[in-house]
């Protein structure tokens, strides 16, 4: 049936018997045969059985499944400027130029806006097969920088654009005070970004009264980046956050561009990896986003802390910052994860691909992220994704698992990428063969279909206020 004619009502159908049979599933030890799916009401995974008969009665998947992509970054209000800044503004087009058009476009966000940009978006991510996102969300006031009547509402409206969209979320409100190292004052065009860490955990307690957590929603904090705070403020964020969520998730910019290394060095004598390893407890519920410029000491230390770097390839590469040391930090045992951040693609696929090739462009030599023990690049890539992914979510996501959220993609295996061949290269076709449609044809999460036959349950009306919104933005 053509998807256009897919009724809304087809999606609605419940698995009542909250089980599933998939002739081939992507289970933490690789591709098993014959597993059997079972879930609670509340979408975790109770029971993952391979080699297991078909039970009478239970659906079967249509397709080869696999985990659905936690996207460890994304500044959601970023995806409706995706592509207006592909010229050259002036002489030296770089990313700081980038960064003063993405506040002017910053600044005109509005709250019915900023929900209708983040509802599609998080339909994009789920076709594309990205189950859960963390967002790292900065825009918190009016754009005169007073705070709204309610001082989570900017939150608000994206935590609400996720559950429409059905996704999994993890909500990151950021604290950004300074325009520099030493405090720097900040810039008149940053004023709807700025808290003290009182005030951000205020926001952040707010926040989670209007919506608190449960299967598909947690929280955590972001200290935006190492320029935007200071090591006082830093600690009294961490402190407040520990006194009311121990353990969550605390995610930062850290070294993204060498211009910032260098700073970082006048004003504190270290780089920035190096200066925040040193003086905080860096450990696995930290997500270093953007480790982009680290040297090897720092690679090694970064590894060793069990912290994981937040890696955005299609983002980094847009806005030209440079190749993070993928090779030496996974020969480390490093985590890592991946993020689209300003969406300039939406595509867990072309982030693992062009991790790859970034390394292989560099080092002039192919599959280089395999290792001895695993020699297919493209399974240790999705391996390594998922798991660092799920870290930096602090969610249980990531794996086909008992006590994992049922969150899984249906591969289609007529696509030209799986058709005829076996399952221990499907993960190369799909992440490195790019031929027109994509081999994703259904997602799931919390156990329940949201984008079937390649289309989401609510595409249309979310692609229309997206639309809407940005014509109004761009008037
Ligand atoms: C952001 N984005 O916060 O949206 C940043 C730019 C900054 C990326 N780093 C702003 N990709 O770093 O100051
Ligand atoms: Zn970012």
């Amino acid at each position: 049936m053509p998807a256009a004619r897919i009724a809304r009502k087809e999606f609605d159908v419940t698995n009542d018997r909250h089980a599933l049979f998939a002739a081939h599933a992507y289970l933490p030890q690789g591709w098993r045969r014959d597993v059997l799916l079972e879930w609670n009401e509340g979408g975790v995974l109770t029971a993952v059985s391979p080699d297991t008969a078909a039970p009478a009665g239970v659906a079967r998947a249509r397709g080869p499944i696999a985990p659905g992509m936690p996207n460890l970054h994304s500044h959601a209000f970023q995806r409706a400027m995706a592509g207006l800044a592909e010229y050259r503004a002036q002489a030296a087009d770089n990313f700081w130029s980038w960064r003063d058009l993405m506040y002017r476009f910053a600044a005109r966000m509005t709250p019915e806006a900023l929900q209708s940009i983040a509802r599609w978006l998080y339909v994009e991510m789920l076709k594309a097969g990205y189950t859960s996102v963390c967002e790292f969300h900065y825009l918190h006031h009016a754009p005169n920088g007073r705070g709204y009547a309610n001082v989570a509402e900017l939150g608000q409206r994206v935590v609400e654009a996720a559950s429409q969209a059905g996704i999994g979320m993890t909500m990151l409100p950021v604290l950004y005070q300074y325009s520099g190292f030493n405090q720097r004052d900040p810039r008149p065009d940053q004023r709807r970004f700025l808290n003290t860490p009182e005030a951000l955990l205020d926001l952040l307690s707010t926040l989670r009264r209007a919506k608190p957590a449960h299967g598909a929603l947690t929280y955590g904090v972001a200290p935006h980046s190492l320029r935007a705070v200071s090591e006082a403020s830093l600690r009294a964020l961490l402190d407040g956050l520990d006194a009311d969520l121990p353990r969550a998730p605390v995610h930062i910019h850290i070294a993204e561009q060498t211009g910032e290394v260098d700073e970082c060095v006048a004003a504190t004598g270290a780089r920035p990896v190096a200066w925040l390893l040193d003086r905080f407890d860096v450990d696995a519920r930290w997500c270093l986003v953007h480790a982009t410029h680290v040297d090897a000491k720092e690679t090694a230390a970064l590894a060793a802390s069990g912290a994981v770097a937040g890696l955005c390839p299609t983002t980094e590469a847009n806005l030209g910052d440079g190749v993070f040391p993928a090779h030496d930090y996974l020969g480390a045992n490093g985590q890592m994860g991946i993020g689209s951040d300003s969406h300039i693609a939406v595509d867990w696929r072309s982030e693992l691909r062009l991790l790859e090739y970034g390394q292989r462009l560099v080092r002039r030599q192919r599959n280089v992220l395999a290792s001895d023990a695993r020699a297919q690049v493209a399974e240790r890539l999705f391996d390594a994704a998922l798991a660092g992914g799920a870290r930096a979510s602090g969610r249980a996501v990531g794996a086909l698992a008992v006590g994992h959220r049922a969150d899984w993609l249906v591969f289609d295996q007529t696509h030209p990428s799986l058709d005829a061949r076996s399952p221990d290269t499907w993960l190369a076709g799909v992440v490195f063969c790019e031929h027109g449609g994509s081999p994703i044809v259904e997602v799931h999460t919390g156990g329940r279909c949201v984008v079937r036959d390649g289309r989401h349950e609510d595409e249309d009306q979310a692609y229309a206020g997206y639309r809407e919104a940005v014509a109004r933005l761009l008037a």
